[in-house]
């Protein structure tokens, strides 16, 4: 079979990819696959979750916290997740919040009770890891604090106290899920953490300190309703895929935003790459599949940091509104660029991508014209590589190859062929330039309107 593939032409290669690709997918009794975003966050993962959780048993967020906005779109009414989950609207689906994460109670919370709300059960479906770390209302506060007193170089946060409760995990000092259930250790711990952080906020930041006692009183009321969802998250993800149960690794952000391997120092502070689904997660790496990436059709980014392809003008304008590229924590700008493949080969190489999904292809609809950089160039030099240095980075010009636009809607289409030539040929270009079969194609926000190719 090999052999055949070796002897055959491009198109049949990817043709022989899909194949077996769509094989594993279908196929993933007792294994993993990661759903992984390869821009900088806002790719379409929380839809996508969604659509493909009714083929897995559970579905996993494995980093990141409540600075993720997922928006998913069923019949017309849209739902926003932070923390849970994108599988939680598929009934058969078991949702596992796992060690990666970090979690703000307060938000997981509000998240939960607006599912009930709407009718979705949530208690013995979604379970929490005892590993994962507590976001706590100072983390917050130091967010904010440390992008304050940076004078030149602002990340963009969330302000959802991701870096801060990322620091005090590395630093040995945080406060983790499974704390709460001995309250005397607990309560010393949160105490201890309070003061110590009033001592930065006081002499460091000069900032309103944290009213130790009635924060210690909230907790005490959150530690009772956080406690049904407590569980060894890790073992009980191994021993239910050792029965056979399959499980979608939902990724945060995006691969660009990684922290080892993103646009450093302009990232947010966990691993959102596949590799990363294993250490947030406890799944071993030899039980992972299956690699989905996942790409706008352009590209957008929110929060500060090099963008080669940005778009400044008009048509920029045109793909936020028509795209609705606001924040979905924040509810800031997201910034609008041309498609770029020397990001997107990157992210595709780090992630080990076995098949890609291309989103939001109807937002180009009624364009002129279509960019994609191909290349970049320093100095009139062209570079293959994706530079790993902000500094490098900064320095590059796009080089782009021009698509014909083909002005008419796609949001109905529902196969390949149903959609515009020229939208056809753009999709067939990327597939042959990235060399990864593209297998979802998506038209819109609602669940139907997604192509299988
Ligand atoms: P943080 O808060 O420490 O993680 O911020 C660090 C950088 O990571 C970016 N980041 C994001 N980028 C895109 N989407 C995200 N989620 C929200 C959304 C963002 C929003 O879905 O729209 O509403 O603003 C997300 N979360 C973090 C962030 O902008 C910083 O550049
Ligand atoms: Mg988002």
């Amino acid at each position: 079979a090999l052999q055949q593939v070796l002897d055959g032409d491009l198109d049949e290669i990817i043709e022989a990819l899909r194949v077996h690709e769509q094989t594993v997918l279908l196929n993933s009794t007792g294994t993993a696959s990661v759903l992984i975003g390869l821009q900088f966050g806002d790719e379409g993962k929380g839809k996508l979750t969604d659509y493909l959780a009714n083929r897995y048993d559970i579905v996993v967020r494995y980093q990141g916290g409540a600075n993720a906005g997922h928006t998913i779109y069923i019949n017309s009414k849209k739902f926003v997740l932070h923390l849970i989950p994108s599988g939680i609207f598929n009934p058969k689906c078991e949702c596992v919040i796992g060690n990666g994460v970090v979690i703000d109670p307060e938000s997981l919370l509000t998240e939960i009770q607006s599912l009930e709300q709407a009718g979705v059960q949530i208690h013995n479906r979604l379970w929490i890891s005892s590993n994962a770390h507590l976001i706590l209302p100072y983390h917050k506060v130091l967010d904010a604090a440390t992008e304050e007193i940076k004078t030149n170089q602002k990340i963009g946060t969330t302000g959802r106290g991701i870096g801060p409760a990322y620091v005090d995990k590395y630093d040995r000092i945080g406060i983790r899920v499974g704390d709460i259930a001995h309250e005397n250790s607990f309560l010393k711990k949160l105490r201890h953490n309070i003061q110590q952080k009033n001592l930065l906020l006081d002499k460091i930041y000069s900032v309103p300190l944290i009213k130790e006692e009635e924060l210690v009183q909230r907790y005490m009321d959150i530690r009772t309703q956080l406690a049904p969802f407590v569980k060894n998250t890790q073992l009980y993800l191994i021993s239910q895929m050792e029965k056979g149960k399959s499980v979608l690794l939902e990724g945060a952000q995006g691969s660009l935003l990684d922290v080892d391997h993103g646009t450093y120092p302009f990232v947010t502070s966990s691993n959102p790459i596949s590799s990363g689904a294993c250490v947030g997660s406890g799944i071993p790496p030899t039980k992972i599949k299956h690699v989905l990436g996942i790409t706008k059709a352009y590209v957008t980014r929110v929060g500060n940091g090099v963008f080669p392809t940005e778009l400044y003008g008009e048509v920029g304008e045109h793909i936020r509104l028509k795209g609705k590229e606001f924040g979905a924590t924040t509810g800031r700008k997201r910034r609008t660029g041309w498609l770029d493949l020397p990001a997107l080969k990157f992210a595709i190489a780090i992630n080990g991508v076995t098949e890609l999904a291309v989103m939001k292809l109807d937002v180009l609809d009624s364009l002129d014209e279509i960019k994609v950089c191909t290349h970049y160039e320093i100095n009139g030099q062209p570079i293959n590589d994706f530079p790993c240095s902000q500094y490098e980075l900064e320095q590059v010009s796009p080089i782009y190859k021009s698509f014909e636009g083909w002005k008419t809607p796609n949001e109905n289409a529902r196969t390949i062929n149903e959609l515009h030539s020229h939208a056809k040929a753009y999709i067939q270009f990327l597939e042959v330039e990235l060399n990864v079969p593209i297998t979802i194609i998506s038209v819109g926000p609602e669940r139907n309107q997604t192509i299988f190719v």
